[in-house]
């Protein structure tokens, strides 16, 4: 074991008690790196206790149920962190309380804020970091962790479209053989969606602005998803169903958390790299799909603003090389 597998092995070796967190608003990757993380754990280790904590999300209630922890044991325990670069997503409060902190992550790297950091800005997903680190430890794994972790890489990816190359194939590939996945049954429990899904994402479709530089934008209520019979998590989730539209470049999903008095926009990009711009207005993510959080609705206008914008130069530069 090189030198960052055996620090985290040996971190998870020492305590009893083991909290895995990862972002607010968590995406199929979150659940799947939380959850085969634990499993494997909990697997290799069967005295310990090990809490997944985080909001639920109805949407995702494939990867199993999160634990309701209330009091954390801040002063004996080990606090593992995934799929989450900066401090202010981390899903839980007094995260830095912990005894120690280890960071497993595939986003570019925001904040430090662990003594153990594990970032591999080049994985498809925090599920394949997750993946590597059990092959390159003592942990163990069976056929319910490699389906997490299998569920987590192709939804990062969208179904091996996004950030992909020869090796993320070869390791799901071993992954399939080895654990004997069903990959049409794992698809079709994962991808089969409610009809209140599908009539909330036929709203979101005739209700999207399209501006004439490839920009598009929707603001979604609470009550309109409500009414769907969604929840905000799931509903701001659909953006990556959006992805294939001929006229469309960026595209965002503004929704309002009333609870936490906050707009969560989530952007895609096609084309031009939109971390930079969301970076600039406190958000992040990756180069082409990035996410911004606010309390001021001036915020979001200037995001929408700039995020034109960028579509306008983007549409003009490849225009100006006879491509589009
Ligand atoms: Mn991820």
């Amino acid at each position: 074991m090189n030198n960052i597998y055996k620090a985290i092995y040996n971190e998870i070796k020492k305590y009893k008690k083991i909290y895995i967190a990862r972002h607010i608003g968590p995406d199929p990757d979150a659940f799947g790196s939380q959850m085969s993380l634990k499993e494997s754990i909990k697997l290799t280790f069967p005295e310990k206790e090990v809490y997944a904590i985080g909001c639920t999300v109805s949407k995702f209630k494939y990867f199993g149920r999160v634990d309701k922890v209330n009091d954390f044991d801040y002063e004996n325990s080990l606090l593992i962190v995934v799929d989450t670069p900066d401090k202010k997503r981390v899903d839980i409060e007094n995260f830095e309380s912990f005894k120690n902190v280890i960071k497993i992550d595939h986003h570019p790297k925001v904040d430090k804020f662990s003594e153990i950091e594990y970032i591999k800005d080049t994985a498809s997903s925090a599920s394949e970091c997750v993946l590597d680190i059990i092959e390159n430890t003592k942990l163990k794994m069976n056929e319910l962790i490699a389906s997490d972790i299998f569920i987590g890489i192709v939804s990062d990816t969208n179904r091996f479209l996004y950030g992909v190359n020869y090796k993320t194939f070869e390791l799901v590939s071993s992954l399939v053989k080895k654990y004997k996945l069903n990959v049409e049954e794992l698809y079709r429990k994962f991808y089969l969606k409610p009809l209140s899904e599908t009539r909330l994402m036929g709203y979101i479709a005739s209700t999207l602005k399209v501006d004439k530089y490839g920009f598009a934008y929707i603001e979604i209520d609470e009550d309109i998803i409500n009414s769907f019979g969604a929840d905000i998590s799931s509903a701001s989730n659909m953006i990556n169903d959006f992805n294939n539209i001929n006229e469309v470049i960026v595209w965002t999903f503004v929704s309002r958390d009333e609870k936490n008095n906050q707009y969560r926009v989530n952007i895609r990009s096609r084309g031009p790299v939109i971390n930079e711009i969301a970076a600039k207005f406190n958000g992040g993510g990756h180069k082409f799909a990035s996410g911004v959080r606010t309390s001021d609705k001036n915020v979001v206008d200037n995001l929408l603003k700039e995020l034109s914008n960028c579509c306008k130069e983007y549409k003009e530069e490849s225009e100006k090389h006879g491509s589009n």
